[in-house]
């Protein structure tokens, strides 16, 4: 399969995913005869299994009973809000002889709405459209706010994000977490002389030249500044942080876009600086921002060298 540049992001599109809890079978049906031709179902009638499903599903949104045979939604609804992996997925409480306590409390743990058992179809319906709405929604400016308008990469914000939580990863594992700095050389004469509007079409051809050297799932590349991008790599010391850097050159330099004002070559070339270490805390912020300067010394030394090559 093609790497793109997008492919940092979770995949969009399909049918939202709905899970339903409820220990009775008659609730189960019709729940899945409201909702079947519009949504993904996944059903659990009971906790565990509820538990277990919205860890492997992620869904858009969550149906769930209150009275069940082994934990109660309210747990259930506590526990996910707990975990990182689930606490944006709304939750519904759907239930019988609910009280205005029970309503309170259920939105104290974090549900987004409330539906009465007997389940009314216009109204389980319409609180269920209104919710998978309003999810969707916050998935499109999510993208909007982590991506790079002109290439596609990951932006500054979503580098951020990103380096942290593969950080506190590698602190957690006591693996190497590798840097890697890009800048495209002589880039302000590209602007020069092939103009602004050149200047961005290299700038989209050069991610997507980057982007395709990227394999895993984890790797990050990011639109760092105006023509400097930057990649995270995890569980990477710093021959493998080097191989990729020096992927990302090759992959440049082939693409031959010509560049006559560069005094390196006929064409856009990268200068890149890499370093890497095994992160002792994974709230080391000062620790996080040295990784980025010593890759930074490095670009510098790669530019000073001569551009067009790799420093470590
Ligand atoms: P060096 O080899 O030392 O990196 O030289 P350079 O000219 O690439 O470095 P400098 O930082 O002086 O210039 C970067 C240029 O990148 C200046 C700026 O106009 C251009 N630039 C930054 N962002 C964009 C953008 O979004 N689009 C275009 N077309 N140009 C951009
Ligand atoms: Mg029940
Ligand atoms: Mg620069
Ligand atoms: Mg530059």
């Amino acid at each position: 399969m093609e790497t793109s540049v997008t492919d940092w992001l979770p995949r969009q599109g399909g049918q939202p995913k709905m899970l339903v809890v409820d220990d009775q079978a008659v609730n189960i049906r019709l729940i899945y005869d409201l909702f079947k031709d519009d949504c993904d179902l996944f059903m659990a009638r009971d906790g565990a299994k509820a538990l277990e499903q919205a860890r492997a599903i992620i869904p858009d949104l969550i149906l769930l009973d209150v009275m069940l045979p082994d934990i109660n939604g309210y747990e259930i609804c506590e526990i996910l809000k707990r975990d990182p992996a689930t606490e944006h997925v709304p939750i519904i409480f759907i239930t019988a002889n609910v009280t205005e306590e029970d309503e309170a409390t259920g939105f104290n743990m974090g549900a987004v709405d409330f539906i009465r058992k007997p389940i009314n179809p216009v109204i389980t319906r319409a609180r269920v459209r209104t919710h998978l709405l309003l999810k969707k929604q916050a998935q499109a400016l999510e993208r909007v706010a982590l991506t790079d308008a002109l290439t596609g990469l990951a932006n500054r914000r979503a580098f951020e994000q990103e380096y942290e939580q593969a950080w506190r990863q590698c602190a957690r594992e006591n693996w190497s977490i590798g840097m890697v700095l890009i800048d495209i050389d002589f880039f302000k004469r590209y602007n020069d002389r092939y103009g602004h509007q050149g200047g961005d079409d290299c700038l989209r051809l050069v991610a997507k030249a980057m982007a395709q050297v990227l394999q895993r799932p984890g790797d990050v590349l990011a639109r760092y500044g105006g023509e400097e991008f930057a990649c995270v790599l995890s569980n990477t010391d710093l021959q493998g942080a080097c191989h990729i850097g020096e992927l990302f050159r090759q992959a440049v330099e082939s693409l031959g876009l010509p560049h006559l004002d560069s005094t390196v070559a006929k064409y856009v070339t990268l200068s890149v600086g890499i370093a890497s270490i095994v992160p002792s805390s994974d709230t080391d912020e000062e620790g996080r921002q040295l990784l980025i300067s010593a890759a930074d010394k490095r670009l510098y030394q790669a530019k000073e060298r001569g551009r067009n090559q790799v420093c470590s």
